[in-house]
This record gives structure tokens, sequence and C-alpha cells, in this order.
């Protein structure tokens, strides 16, 4: 039964002004309609930024430890409703049910994380040169943030970014992925049933192009945070640069695993294994180049293949399946596109390559999973970021090369490296150029209690997450504060010579 959801702006539930709808349709099996969806005009955004806006002073000054205690129930509502949160991110965007419940859990981490910062929204004090003066920089809110969220962490990424901003003081405009609007409206639901005053959190619906853009256009949002494709993102940032707006986004990634000849093959080909085929190939955490060395080649490309042909396609909520769908058609599109691409560049198909219609799999999106080999650096196949179930392989002669092969791309958002051998590995960490580095573990499976971003056109702006450097930057300007209770006239070093 398809669910008709709605908008939340200031407090209340409601469709767009247009009345228009669109639906929400499953991966998996084309004829399941999941919801019905406001399509929101930028008639609705202007509600909501008004909304976000007569909200804020409010918010800000509640004091952030209170701000902290509505995510806290917001994080126990979560963990309770963890399964059926995951059977609906595995019916609306198709990952596999383990995946789903990673993804929820990965947001009930992250909210339980935030509820606690705000505790320690702590800023800095500092000597000053003067006597009887104090310096000191606090943390303060933005103001209105507008949020854009991808599909392919439907609750995940939305907590990456709302939670953190909310404990920080700001009030938020938020724009899910139109492939994923029912697990956000979750996810909304349970952060509003939580105490949000009206406001706090506003909800708009539809299409990013007419949304999303209005959104960022917006004279009264004061910064926008971005997760989804290269050209979108740069596309928001020329314009968040020309209005004068902090920008942040997190787009493309094309991460190598680098398996060394003294590699545990069995672990290396597990980590290419989840890596690669992993929520379908479609994270920015992928890893959709595996770069062996010449010594283990032949007895890795055996057993990593082997591995991929047994990988079990079907219903994402079947628990013995392995690999679900991919999102939608212009992404299936997409990818057998560059399946063909790559036979014509040279490389050789070793397995998968074609669509996958039996039995349960017929009305949805689903691609076996793909290995190439004989792969070189430059071809547009261990380039472009395919997000699909395609894994590039390509042959080095040392970790010198393997590590110039990983870092030459345009992208850095994760790697890994599979050796025993310690001096390899700190060579590794200390020269792959991405924001993220595995030593004997996949690509995958960041943890929220450390910053999330990368390198090069990986990413802008402040990294999101946890830690030192994460998304408390983010969500937060500093000002700095001179006190001189001196009763007389000093000078500072500066002022005087
Ligand atoms: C993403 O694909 O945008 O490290 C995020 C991981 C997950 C997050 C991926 N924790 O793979």
């Amino acid at each position: 039964m398809a669910e008709k959801i709605k908008n939340l702006i200031h407090g209340k539930w409601v469709e767009a002004e247009s009345k228009k709808t669109f639906k929400s349709i499953s991966p998996a099996d084309t004829s399941e309609v999941i919801g019905i969806v406001p399509q929101s005009e930028p008639e609705d955004v202007e509600k909501a930024v008004e909304a976000a806006r007569a909200a804020f002073r409010e918010w800000a000054l509640t004091p952030a430890p209170r701000r902290g205690e509505i995510l806290f129930r917001a994080a126990e509502t979560l963990t309770k409703k963890k399964r059926e949160l995951g059977e609906l991110v595995a019916r609306e965007m198709g990952k596999v049910m383990p995946e789903a419940m990673g993804d929820v859990q990965e947001a009930i981490d992250m909210t339980y994380y935030m509820a606690g910062e705000g505790r320690r929204l702590g800023g800095e004090t500092i000597p000053s040169e003067l006597p009887n003066k104090d310096a000191k920089s606090v943390r303060v809110p933005i103001g209105v943030i507008a949020q854009i969220t991808p599909w392919n962490f439907p609750i995940a990424i939305p907590s990456w970014k709302i939670t953190p901003a909310l404990v920080c003081g700001n009030t938020v405009v938020f724009k899910p992925s139109s492939e994923t609007p029912v697990c956000a409206t979750r996810f909304v639901e349970i952060l509003h049933g939580a105490g949000l005053p009206a406001g706090v959190l506003n909800l708009v619906h539809g299409a990013g192009g007419t949304v999303g853009e209005a959104m960022v256009k917006h004279s009264h949002v004061n910064a926008v945070s971005f997760t989804g494709s290269n050209p979108v993102g740069e596309k928001l940032a020329a314009l968040c640069g020309s209005l004068h707006k902090h920008f942040t986004m997190e787009t493309g990634g094309k991460n190598p695993i680098i398996v060394m000849d003294d590699a545990h093959l069995e672990l290396a080909v597990e980590g290419c294994i989840w890596g690669g085929f992993g929520t379908s190939g479609q994270r920015c955490t992928a890893a959709s180049r595996v770069i062996v060395h010449e010594a283990v080649f032949g007895d890795f490309l055996e057993a990593f293949v082997e591995r991929a042909k047994r990988l079990r396609l079907g219903s994402p909520l079947d628990e013995k399946v392995d690999v679900g769908p991919v999102i939608n058609e212009s992404q299936f599109k997409k990818i057998l596109g560059y399946i063909e691409i790559g036979q014509k560049e040279g490389a050789r198909l070793v397995c998968g390559g074609k669509p996958y219609r039996k039995g349960a799999c017929a009305r949805g999106y689903f691609i076996e999973p793909t290995v190439f080999t004989e792969v070189k650096p430059k071809m547009r196949i261990a380039q472009e970021e395919i997000f699909g179930p395609v894994v590039s392989i390509l042959k080095v002669r040392s970790l010198s090369e393997a590590i110039a092969v990983a870092n030459d791309i345009p992208f850095g958002l994760s790697a890994a490296v599979y050796t025993q051998d310690v001096n390899a590995s700190a060579i590794a960490e200390r020269d792959l150029d991405t924001g993220i580095v595995y030593i004997n573990a996949s690509t995958i499976g960041a943890e929220i209690q450390l910053p999330f971003g990368g390198t090069k056109r990986t990413g802008l702006g402040p990294r999101e997450a946890g830690g030192r450097g994460g998304a408390l930057d983010l969500y937060t300007k500093w000002k700095v504060v001179y006190r001189d209770f001196s009763g007389k006239l000093q000078r500072a070093q500066i002022d005087k010579e």
C-alpha cells in the first residue's frame, strides 16, 4: 500500500501548495509504489525558509544540552524502530536487509553522538597579552541551513546533516532525494516527535532543480550542505560563492584497494567483494578499483571472480540475498553504458556485465556483479565514478606504482591497502591522497565519531560527522570576545608599534 506523505512546515504536515504529487517506487519491483509525495515548488520553499527563520532565535538561545536532550529522545525512538525503518530502507532504496539495518544504525549512532555534543560545544580561552584582559572564542550557530541529501544512505546521511546542525542551534530546511522521500519523512517524524519546536526542522519534498535550487538561492538561507553528484554540487558551489553563503559538499569517489604481494589473500578478497558489490556499488566509499601486485595477481583474480559469481541477487528483504538492485532506470542504463565503454576501451570482462532478470528480479533494476581485468589506469572505467556493481582490476609491480595509480584520479575519498608489512602500511597511510585510509580493511564502513570526507573533487568545505574538524565546524562560526577589566586604556602590541 502506497503511503501518502507530506511536507513539514512550521510544525505542520502539509501538502504542496499546488497539490501536485509524484511517486516513490521500489527499485527491486517497479510495480510497488512506496509513497505518494508532494511535488513542491518555490512557494513551498518560501514558507519553509520563513518558518526556519522565525524559529531561529529562540532555538539558538535554547541551552545546547537541552537541544541535545531532544536528539537523545529521537535516538531512543530510532533504536526502538530500527527493524521497521530497516525494512523501509530495503523497500524504498533497495539495499539488502543487513545493510539497511546498518544505515539505520549509523543514524542511531550519529543522533546519540550529536546529543552528547550538546554538552561539549566548547570554544577556547586564550591568554591575552595585556593584564586584566581576557580572550575567548565561542561557537555560534550560522542561522538557517539548507540540506540536500542523496538516496544511497536514506536515513544515515540525513542524520549526518540534520543532527549536528540542530545541536549547534541552527534551524533547517531539508530536501531529501526524490528516490527515498518516505525514509526521509520517517526520520523527520521521529525528530519532530522527540520535541523539536515548530519551524526548527522543515521538510520540503520535490525535484532538485526546483526545490533544491530555490532553497540555495533564498536570501534567508545562510548555509548549504549538499551530498550528491559532482555536476550538481559544483553548480551549487558556484551559486553559493556568488551569494556569499557557507557551503559544504560531499560528492564523488573512485576508491582503490591495493592488494600487496604479502596480503592475507582471503581477507583481501572479502574486503574487495563487500567494498565493490555491497550496496550494489552505490556508496561514495565503494571500492571500484582493485590494484593488485603482479606476484599474487592470478591467485587473487581467480578467488575474487569465483566469489563474485557466488553472490546472490534478489529481493532486498530476503535475508539470503547479498546484492539488491540499483536505484532507478537512469542509473541502470548509465551503469550498463559504462560496461559497454569498458569493453570498447579494451578491458576484459571476466564476470557479469548484464542485467539480471531471473525470478523475483524480473521487475527490478538488477545488474550482475561485474568484474573487468586488463584495465589501464587512464581508461574511463578506472577514472570515472560508475556508482554500480562494477569493479576494475589493475596490475602493478610495486607499492610505489600502486600508490601512484591509486592517486591518479580526480577524487580522494577512501583508499585501502592489504599488506602484512608494517613499513608498507606506513608508506601507504602517508602517501595515499584520500580523506580516509584503511589498512587491512575495505574502503567502506567509516564510523560517525571521526570526520568524513575527502580530497580533490570529492568534497569542499569542512568534513561531516564527528571528531576534530568534523560537523561542528560545519554548523558553527567562531566569535572571538576580548574583555578588558583593567579600568584604563590599554593598547595591544600590534596597536602600539
Ligand atoms: C556514502 O556513500 O555517501 O563508510 C557514505 C561508509 C558509510 C558511509 C558511506 N559509513 O561506507
